[in-house]
């Protein structure tokens, strides 16, 4: 798939999976993605914070593999050596991790690159900098994060939904939010407890797809 084919399906996809090993119910990354894929998510980020560079490559080249298989878009967290090592198809920095422009230059054109924000300055900067989508978040108290931000406000909510790329909402979201936030004109939502932390993936998936399906 082309870049514009995964930046498209940002857009007209609304479920946006990551994975974490220690939130995922006992399963392993690679068993959890299986899992996500067959489920039918096409969105798919590696976020594992507590291994090593050789653990994470091992995985991810696995996780990719499966991802091909479906037609997925792999997207990395944090990294972009591990990213450009595994042939991901995307990377996504925070506000701590290498700038847009050092990402653009070691990824290349043709990787998708998302940015966590938080106010609308980062997604002003993230957007002048040549970030592809960005991930705007906390919606909600979150356990899932460290150190996470108060939610974000309704301005910000506001401008989000006037920004020229698409905006990946996070943070706590699940079945019980994720409609009205769809219905607020939010059109994509990165989760992981709600997917990789239910034990049934395949009826949480289900039932995100259809508290956001319009008729
Ligand atoms: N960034 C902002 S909130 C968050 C991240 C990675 C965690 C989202 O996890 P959950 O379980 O969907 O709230
Ligand atoms: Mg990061």
């Amino acid at each position: 798939m082309t870049k514009e084919q995964h930046l498209q399906r940002l857009r007209d996809d609304p479920l946006y999976v990551i994975l974490g090993e220690a939130l995922s119910c006992g399963r392993t990354n690679v068993q959890t993605a299986a899992d996500v894929l067959a489920a039918g998510v096409r969105i798919i980020q590696y976020r594992e914070k507590h291994k090593t560079w050789r653990e994470k490559y091992a995985e991810a080249k696995e996780i990719r593999r499966l991802c091909r298989k479906y037609d997925a878009t792999f997207i990395m967290n944090d990294a972009v050596d591990l990213a450009v090592a595994c042939k991901a198809d995307g990377i996504h920095v925070g506000q701590d991790d290498a700038p847009v422009s050092f990402v653009r230059q070691w990824a290349g054109p043709q990787m998708l690159i998302g940015v966590s924000t938080h106010t609308e300055e980062e997604m002003t900067e993230a957007v002048r900098d040549g970030a592809d989508y960005v991930g705007l978040g906390p919606f909600y108290p979150t356990q899932s994060k460290r150190d996470v931000h108060a939610p974000v406000t309704p301005k910000v909510r506001q401008f989000a939904l006037q920004l020229s790329i698409p905006v990946v909402a996070i943070g706590g979201i699940g079945k019980a939010n994720i409609g009205a936030l769809y219905a607020e004109g939010f059109r994509s939502f990165a989760m992981i407890s709600a997917v990789v932390g239910q034990v049934q993936i395949a009826a949480a998936v289900q039932a995100l797809r259809q508290a956001v399906a319009v008729d």
